[in-house]
């Protein structure tokens, strides 16, 4: 079957149609992949409508094909001596505007479709940032929960023993995500670095002391904070006395908790895969160090026991009173159904720290709302990018201040926010999700042309 779907259509609505038919067609089983690509359809399509060089060069049909998509067996012993096997992924999307660059995510829910709807995320998401870096992303159908440090090693070994001959500094750089931290990067780095018999570059979020880039674990969260403070503020509003609902108990989410409390926002949840914890008078930032700690133990938010603290579970934090929500856990964790629920509880603005955290219908019920809404390809960015400077940084062998690579991603997200404004401004008001797909689409579509056919 030929890969693109050629469409002869007279209008947007008709090419989108005709498009997303195809599209099902040639990736059957994969409705993650198919919502993520709808929804930068939804935007792109008409802007290709007025700029048919686009249509021409088949950049959107072009770009929703993978260049290539390796899967493989992980096989790795647990602490009885029990032979496992788990299967590894690595999605390289499009190394159109730099080396392959996006992260590992060990989860049960981990398929095809999840990293093909993460990685096709990721081209756009990376472009907005301004900085060098393609889009990839991978990981693995393995469950960290309840394994032991020596298992997490082994099986981060072994997956390494595969993933290396697929990566590297100019060729891609997989970083974090679900279930992959400092640890995890940690020991794949290790392996990494014993079987090439290089020391370079092909991972970020490396320890400090071995290339790592200060403020990479704040960057996503940081990021999320500050993108969400610049939408505020070109409503002349602000974050300070906000109170503030986040979802997750993660990297991302902890650090938007952190940053939401310097900025003097309230913070009145977080959440976990088991439940919800509501802190009605906000949490202090001594309860965060102690809600760090408990989850870097691998423990549960049910058995957090602390004053002033509301366990509720298998809820998630939508139905409590709030101006503003971050969701920070996994996709779809926002259907229709939670969408007005966030309503009802009062909420003028969502901002995303999870990629697709929200479904489609939930989206549209947002803007039909009239509610401020950061898509996670341009609110959750600070975490790529601060992972591009950590590839600048080991490229050049130095190692940045705290206080340079903070300003660095102020800077980027406030850079983001306007490509948002630039190309999502209609009649004073700025459709963020327009203004990030655009913005994020015409780098890349651009870069495209210029190669040619390839
Ligand atoms: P972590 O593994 O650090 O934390 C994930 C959190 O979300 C945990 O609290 C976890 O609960 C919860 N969670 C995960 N899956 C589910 C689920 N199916 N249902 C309910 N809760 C769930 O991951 P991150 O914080 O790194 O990632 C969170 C989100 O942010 C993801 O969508 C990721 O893709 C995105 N992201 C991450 C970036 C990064 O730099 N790390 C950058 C940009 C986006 P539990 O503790 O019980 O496991
Ligand atoms: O979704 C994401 O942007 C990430 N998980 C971070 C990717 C990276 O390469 O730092």
């Amino acid at each position: 079957m030929d890969l693109t779907f050629k469409c002869h259509s007279d209008t947007p609505e008709e090419y989108y149609d005709c498009f997303m038919k195809g599209l099902k067609e040639r990736n059957p089983g994969e409705p993650e992949f198919h919502q993520a690509v709808a929804e930068v359809s939804k935007s792109v399509i008409p802007f290709i409508f007025d700029h048919p060089k686009y249509i021409k060069g088949q950049i959107l049909e072009r770009l929703s094909e993978p260049d290539r998509l390796v899967s493989f067996r992980v096989c790795w012993e647990d602490d009885e001596g029990n032979i496992r096997t788990n299967r590894g992924f690595r999605v390289q999307f499009s190394n159109t505007i730099g080396p392959y660059k996006g992260g590992l995510r060990f989860h049960p829910s981990v398929n095809q479709s999840v990293l093909k709807f993460l990685g096709f995320e990721q081209i756009f998401k990376n472009s907005l940032t301004g900085l060098p870096i393609g889009a990839g992303k991978g990981g693995a159908n393995f469950d960290p929960k309840g394994k032991s440090d020596a298992e997490i090693m082994r099986f981060c070994q072994s997956f390494m023993i595969e993933l290396y001959r697929h990566i590297g500094e100019d060729v891609d750089v997989p970083a974090g995500d679900i279930g992959v931290g400092g640890r995890e990067i940690s020991y794949m780095f290790g392996m990494y670095k014993r079987i090439s018999n290089q020391f370079t570059g092909s991972l970020t979020g490396k320890g400090i002391e071995y290339g790592g880039s200060l403020i990479r674990e704040e960057a996503t969260g940081y990021g999320l904070t500050y993108f969400a403070e610049n939408m505020l503020n070109h409503q002349s509003d602000g974050l300070k006395g906000r109170r503030c609902l986040v979802s997750g108990a993660g990297n991302v989410a902890q650090y938007a908790v952190e940053k939401l409390i310097e900025k003097e926002a309230r913070v009145l949840s977080i959440s976990d895969s088991g439940g919800m914890l509501h802190v009605p008078d906000g949490i202090t930032s001594e309860l965060l160090e102690e809600i760090k700690e408990f989850k870097k133990a691998g423990k549960r938010l049910r058995d957090f026991k602390a004053t002033g603290c509301q366990y509720h579970e298998g809820k998630e934090p939508w139905s409590i009173e709030a101006d503003l929500a971050f969701p920070s856990a996994t996709q779809n964790e926002i259907d229709l159904e939670d969408a007005k629920t966030l309503i009802k509880s009062g909420v003028k603005g969502v901002f995303e720290g999870a990629n697709m955290p929200s479904t489609n219908e939930a989206i549209n019920f947002f803007n039909d709302k009239n509610i401020l809404f950061g898509p996670a390809k341009a609110a959750n960015a600070g975490g790529v990018a601060v992972s591009s400077l950590e590839m600048s940084q080991n490229n050049i062998g130095l190692s940045w201040e705290r206080e340079k690579v903070d300003c660095e991603l102020q800077g980027i997200m406030k850079d983001i926010h306007q490509t948002c404004v630039k190309y999502g401004e209609k009649k004073d008001k700025v459709c963020y999700i327009t203004g990030a797909n655009i913005g994020g689409f015409v780098r890349v579509a651009d870069a495209m042309l210029s190669f040619g056919i390839v």
